[in-house]
């Protein structure tokens, strides 16, 4: 009986927080003749479903992550996208988000920040939120777009094993 008071309330809380729109958005990671990309909308809406795709082969790129992160962090030079993975970097940082210790393999998928769903941008010194692709051809991952468009008006992603791959959506506001 408790139990399931518990899981109402729980349902209830996590829905109250951002009410659905109805629309899923995609963003696709893409081989394009050689060049990896992250191929997707230039804006979302708060409430939205947003789905990553993975339609590269892991046999011939690796696979990926998709990672919120802070305009400040992507890695702009090709200097900053060679050292991305040392320590203190942006890459180093999304994969010990993921629970990577030295050599090892992602523990932590997805790596969650800030509230439920897309939400929060991260740093070297803050959790974002991130999904790692893994090697199968087709994964995808879905949740919903929870950033508040007041104060995160754009969400920037960046992939930790490829960090020329880069992105951005602008989010709006329900209904905008
Ligand atoms: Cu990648």
């Amino acid at each position: 009986m408790a139990a399931g008071v518990l899981v109402v309330f729980g349902a209830g809380l996590a829905g109250a927080e951002t009410p659905p729109t109805g629309t899923t958005n995609t963003v696709y990671i893409q081989d394009v003749k050689g060049a990896l990309k992250f191929v997707g909308p230039a804006s979302v809406h708060q409430g939205d479903q947003l789905k990553i795709v993975n339609e590269t082969n892991a046999k011939k790129v690796g696979p990926h992550t998709f990672s919120l992160v802070t305009k400040g962090s992507l890695p702009k030079t090709p200097k900053a996208r060679q050292n991305c993975f040392t320590p203190k970097h942006i890459c180093m940082s999304i994969a010990k988000w993921h629970g990577v210790k030295g050599e090892g393999p992602v523990t932590v998928n997805p790596a969650k920040a800030g509230p439920e769903g897309w939400s929060t941008l991260g740093s070297t010194s803050k959790k974002g939120d991130s999904w790692y692709t893994g090697h199968k051809k087709g994964a995808s991952f879905t949740q919903q777009v929870t950033a508040d468009p007041a104060t995160t008006s754009t969400l920037y992603f960046l992939c930790a094993i490829h960090p020329w791959m880069q992105g951005k959506t602008t989010v709006l506001p329900p209904g905008a």
